[in-house]
């Protein structure tokens, strides 16, 4: 089957800050209160759009979530109109209205898994939008970010739509940023990779920082996507790299084709997790490649600072690959050395291009933080719902559209003004006529 991979951006909201909201995430821990610039932040975003463009990539982008979201306040027993109850909010319980504010729904690698057809029994692409219920401010994402998906992929000859996975305790579920896939092409049948933390059911965490990703809630996506037995594998993170602020797998491993490239200490068990690995892409006949960065390269602390393994790696048209890094991992100059060593080597890597995503990044989200792959043949493409597909004419219009609606400089302490929250609807009605996605956002819908 010809397919090809799409990956949709989030574009960064109106209220992007720094909360200090994920504990565990050693940049939002430590960038808690800072200014942030939401403009710059968006456009630093469109700016990734648009370069994957150039590479003759397929690129789309998902909208921004409505923050600071007011339903959520209602149902925390505020009442009167949303200026009211914002302000009412904000001065009993500021940190509440924080965690609504938060723009963290940019970071699509959460948003949902996805499996192609060619993974799935049915056929169908399966999508289940994350719980992401270690966080309560990015557990208030997943019913949204349904609609949003229903929305754009809703023929339901070609698409299923899952409920998140049921939370409590300790069973989240993070989406892509804990799940990889081999396939000698997109198209073609993979092996999908499932990444969690621990067990839902075992008692203590043993280390500093709690996991996100619980086994059970891995089992289950693999259970209801229709996954062949065969061609799944549940892999542990290690301790220690969730210790170091690895709090998705995506900071220390990165898979395409048939390549994964991983560091040294990501998996609780590499020699097993690699033997598992060969095994089910034999299956499907792909040799897989490791590329296997060694701590005494490159360490744990230097990969969670640089995010080197958060790149984009991907598959251009002559069958190299072409790795999208953040501008942070050419400034360490023990990562660049490897990236340059990489490229030369005898491996799928060409090329690399570095870019500038500090905004994001201060809140620990890289190249692969902001973006969903999505693998879809000619025909599911062409059932796609919305204008979700971006070109260049398309980054024109979201840059001036940033540009007419974003504020150059937000500090935490602005979370609770009515001026900020009126802005953001405003830009996000306006949003929703340029990705022709209809009253997408309850507030067009309540008013
Ligand atoms: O969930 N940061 C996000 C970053 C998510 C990155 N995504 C992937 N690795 N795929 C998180 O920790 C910080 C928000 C704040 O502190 O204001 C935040 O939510």
């Amino acid at each position: 089957m010809m397919a090809d991979e799409i990956n949709f951006d989030g574009l960064v909201g109106p209220t992007h800050n720094y909360g200090g909201l994920s504990t565990g995430n050693l940049a939002s821990m430590q960038n808690v209160g800072g200014v942030s610039n939401p403009r710059a932040a968006a456009l630093q975003g469109i700016a990734k759009m648009r370069m994957m463009v150039r590479l003759g990539l397929r690129q789309g982008v998902l909208p921004p979530h409505d923050r600071v979201h007011i339903p959520t306040l209602r149902r925390f027993g505020f009442t009167g109109t949303d200026r009211a109850i914002l302000q009412q909010a904000w001065r009993q319980t500021p940190r509440l209205v924080t965690n609504l504010a938060s723009a963290s729904a940019m970071w699509t690698a959460n948003a949902a898994t996805v499996s192609p057809g060619a993974d799935t029994a049915d056929r169908r692409v399966h999508f289940t939008p994350a719980s992401l219920a270690a966080k309560f401010h990015r557990a208030i994402e997943p019913q949204f970010t349904g609609r949003v998906l229903k929305c754009m992929f809703r023929e339901p000859n070609h698409f299923v739509h899952h409920d998140p996975v049921p939370v409590g305790g300790r069973m989240g579920d993070e989406g892509a940023a804990n799940h990889g896939r081999l396939a000698a092409r997109h198209g073609q049948p993979g092996v999908q990779i499932f990444v969690y933390g621990q067990s839902a059911f075992t008692q203590g965490q043993g280390g500093q920082f709690d996991a996100r990703q619980s086994l059970e809630a891995s089992q289950a996506i693999a259970r209801q996507h229709q996954l062949d037995p065969q061609r799944v594998v549940f892999v542990q993170q290690s301790r220690q790299a969730v210790d170091a602020g690895a709090f998705h797998n995506d900071v220390v491993a990165v898979t395409n084709g048939g390549v994964l490239l991983f560091h040294e200490q990501a998996f609780e068990d590499p020699e097993g997790a690699i033997d598992q690995i060969t095994a089910a892409c034999e299956r499907i006949g792909v040799g897989p490649q490791f590329l296997k960065v060694s701590q005494n390269v490159v360490s744990l602390a230097d990969a969670v600072k640089s995010y080197l393994f958060n790149s984009q790696l991907l598959s251009m048209d002559d069958g190299s690959m072409t790795l999208v890094l953040p501008v942070d991992a050419s400034e360490n100059a023990t990562v660049k050395g490897w990236v340059d060593e990489c490229l030369a080597a005898d491996n799928p890597v060409r090329d690399a291009h570095y870019l500038d995503l500090k905004q994001s990044m201060r809140n620990g989200g890289g190249p692969a933080c902001l973006r969903l792959r999505v693998v879809l043949d000619g025909d599911q493409q062409g059932s796609m719902g919305g204008n979700c597909l971006v070109d260049e004419a398309l980054c024109d219009r979201l840059s001036a559209w940033v540009e007419r609606h974003y504020r150059e400089q937000l500090s935490p302490e602005e979370l609770g003004d009515p001026k900020l929250l009126e802005e953001s609807r405003a830009a996000l009605d306006e949003l929703t006529q340029i990705l022709n996605l209809g009253a997408l956002y309850e507030f067009q819908r309540t008013t």
